[in-house]
């Protein structure tokens, strides 16, 4: 069969500009797929705020900034409250250049966890494809999603099962799981370094269980990531001896994984229905071994026993035992489940498959079709 390149639009989270790692997740989710689909031979456009800015590797794209005020973030909102788009929103403007472009394209792809391109779905002849990139943290995504998903059920993806578990779909979900360019990380095998926590620093990541760990095995718990609730930087931090913690701040990637693989074990404690799991996949690239909760998207990622220990979620003791024998793991099992399963190319793959499927998929013409 001759290979047909596609022309593909991709959709950054509204939520901060690419580099800022306010996008969390989604920023490294985004980079993985520019480079593997390049290396499939697409072409790509990237809309993304103001001020984005893309890692190496993804020179050949035709990034487009957009202006506008940044979305305010569903993970600090009512879960019954309503979908917000503020005064001059960046959102509807990446959207109204989304569908012009998505005119003469084959595909849009969304990255955003927002109400509007999900909505318009079914009521534009673009074809606007989704990857969901939380769990169900607001009552009117979850119903958005679910209704949307009933008629347009291939256009949307998850990271993993637990993820999309929350949803309450009709069909069968199509999981795609995540992808990283391991060229950038480093296998290190040194066993007898620090504890180390990664993760934007909020509420719903539970960085006070890692503390309290650290504080438990009289260690300190290096911590990388922004800090996005200051606030609840400071309740941790008061909540251990002071010189427990280290905060080291937020790392390109290269950096991140150069000092997190001294580590000898990554603890990880999502207090939410985390959706994947990067920092995980993150640590295992560099031979980490991880220690999570089997809460969300790591109790997929982690094989117990082989790559780090699951613990029953919340409970601090466990996590404490099990961090007192991750030098059972075999570092280098970490490092071989990452190649095989969360590679660029491989998740490129996934999403390539997901995208060609869901335009072979006709849907009824529907009459409600916005022209
Ligand atoms: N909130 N409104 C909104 N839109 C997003 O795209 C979004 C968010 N909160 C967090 C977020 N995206 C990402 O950090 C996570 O999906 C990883």
């Amino acid at each position: 069969m001759s290979f047909t390149p596609l022309k593909i639009i991709l959709v950054s989270t509204p939520v901060g500009c690419l580099g800022s790692g306010r996008g969390g997740g989604v920023e490294l989710t985004i980079s993985s797929l520019i480079k593997g689909l390049l290396s499939l031979g697409h072409s790509i456009t990237m809309l993304a705020p103001e001020g984005s800015v893309l890692p190496p590797g993804c020179e050949q794209v035709d990034l487009r900034q957009v202006s506008g005020v940044q979305q305010p973030s569903w993970q600090h909102r009512e879960y019954s409250g309503p979908a917000l788009i503020p005064l001059e929103g960046v959102l509807p403007r990446l959207w109204q250049q989304a569908l012009e472009l998505g005119a003469s394209a084959d595909a849009v792809v969304n990255f955003g966890y927002d109400w509007l391109p999900i909505w318009l779905t079914p009521r534009v002849k673009q074809r606007l494809f989704h990857l969901i990139s939380m769990g169900g943290v607001s009552r009117i995504m979850k119903e958005l999603i679910r209704d949307v998903a009933r008629s347009h059920n291939s256009r949307f993806a998850f990271h993993t099962k637990r993820q999309a578990s929350d949803f309450l779909l009709h069909h069968q979900p199509l999981i795609v799981g995540n992808g990283f360019d391991l060229s950038q990380y480093e296998l290190n095998l040194n066993s007898r370094g620090p504890l180390g926590w990664v993760g934007r620093i909020a509420p719903e990541k539970g960085l006070e269980d890692a503390a309290a760990v650290a504080t438990a095995l009289q260690d300190r718990l290096l911590v990388w990531g922004l800090i996005e609730d200051s606030a609840y930087a400071k309740r941790v931090e008061a909540s251990v001896p002071p010189g427990t913690i280290e905060w080291r701040g937020f790392h390109s990637t290269i950096d991140l994984q150069r000092e997190l693989g001294n580590c000898r074990a990554l603890i990880n404690t999502p207090k939410w229905n985390e959706a994947y799991g990067n920092v995980i996949v993150e640590a295992m690239a560099c031979g980490v071994p991880v220690v999570a909760y089997n809460r969300g998207g790591p109790g997929e990622l982690i094989n117990s026993g082989v790559t780090g220990w699951l613990v029953e979620p919340d409970d601090v003791e466990a996590l404490k035992l099990s961090v007192m024998k991750v030098n059972e793991i075999d570092r280098l099992a970490c490092r071989n489940w990452v190649e095989k399963y969360a590679s660029l190319d491989v998740f490129a793959k996934h999403v390539e498959d997901w995208i060609l499927h869901g335009l072979e998929v006709n849907y009824s013409e529907n009459s409600s079709l916005i022209s």
